[in-house]
């Protein structure tokens, strides 16, 4: 009985070098395929339906940030971005309601007629462009004050020692801000610290009509917002936002670069009905000294 060859019954194919490279691409493909099914690799440029597109404003990205510890059960705390340009964001529920009014408390004996830089001598003057009343408190002066200057160094990832003392402020019927900068046009104000980067205005308390804050140079559709009819006249002029007890609304005068940003000029709406009372801080590019 002649032996058994040793050779399968399948004739042997021994695989050419393009074969292996196409077998390796379509084994890349497939895996690429499983990842972007799974949402683990996105195509660069592309975006989803849901993605927010710059100035795109009818598309409110709602980003909820933890709960802190400090959590005293009145109302989420979560960060929406308003607009890219400029760079603004609102903290809902950022200050409870025992914080707003001790920060009133504190200014309300204190309450003088509030003053604008003077951008040829760099001093402060009394100005019809800004009628409210405000006074202005020393940076860390107690506990709840500390707690607060500490929470808007996170939310703006500048530190405490960046800022300036909390300005509180009331408005009253008629009162307002007209639209400025916050950043300075004189030398004399940027000794100590720097240029202006970034605001914080904290709401203190609701306001029936009128006493929006307003960003007239923002880009973008602004009367997309949910609450345009809501708004007065004034804040139909640009993008703006209803005084909110609690909440805090962050945006930036300067650039990512470092320029100065002119889209950030803004403004408070002339008080309709009722009382506004905000507290704001200012947050400067290098140390502030106090
Ligand atoms: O009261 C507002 O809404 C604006 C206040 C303001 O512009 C400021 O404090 O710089």
């Amino acid at each position: 009985m002649a032996a058994k060859g040793r050779h399968s019954r399948f004739p042997s194919r021994k695989s050419s070098p393009s074969t292996l490279a196409f077998t390796i691409l379509i084994m890349f493909t497939f895996l690429g395929l499983i990842l972007l099914a799974l949402g683990i690799l996105s195509i660069p440029g592309s975006t989803s339906p849901d993605s927010p597109r710059a100035h795109d404003l009818s598309s409110i990205v709602h980003d909820t940030v933890d709960r802190s510890e400090e959590d005293d059960g009145e109302g989420d705390r979560w960060v929406e971005v308003i607009s890219w340009e400029p760079r603004a964001f609102v903290y809902h529920n950022f200050l409870s309601k025992d914080e707003c009014e001790y920060l009133i408390n504190l200014g309300k004996p204190h309450m003088k007629k509030s003053t604008v830089v003077d951008s040829a001598t760099g001093k402060s003057t009394d100005s019809r462009v800004r009628t409210s009343s405000g006074t202005f408190l020393n940076r860390g002066r107690d506990k709840i004050v500390q707690n607060i200057e500490k929470r808007i160094a996170d939310f703006a990832f500048i530190p405490v020692e960046h800022g300036e003392g909390l300005q509180i402020l009331h408005y009253e019927v008629g009162q307002k801000y007209e639209p400025h900068f916050d950043y300075f046009a004189d030398e004399f104000n940027t000794k100590n610290g720097g240029q202006r980067i970034a605001t914080v205005l904290m709401y203190l308390s609701d306001v029936e009509e009128g006493g929006e804050t307003v960003f007239p140079a923002a880009k973008g559709n602004y009367s997309f917002v949910p609450w345009w009819n809501e708004l007065s006249e004034c804040g139909k002029g640009g993008l703006s936002l209803k005084p909110k007890r609690g909440d805090a609304l962050l945006f930036w005068s300067m650039n990512p670069d470092g320029t100065l940003d002119p889209s950030s000029l803004h403004g408070g709406c002339p008080v309709i009905k009722g009382n506004k009372w905000s507290s704001t801080k200012w947050m400067r590019v290098n140390e502030y000294k106090v």
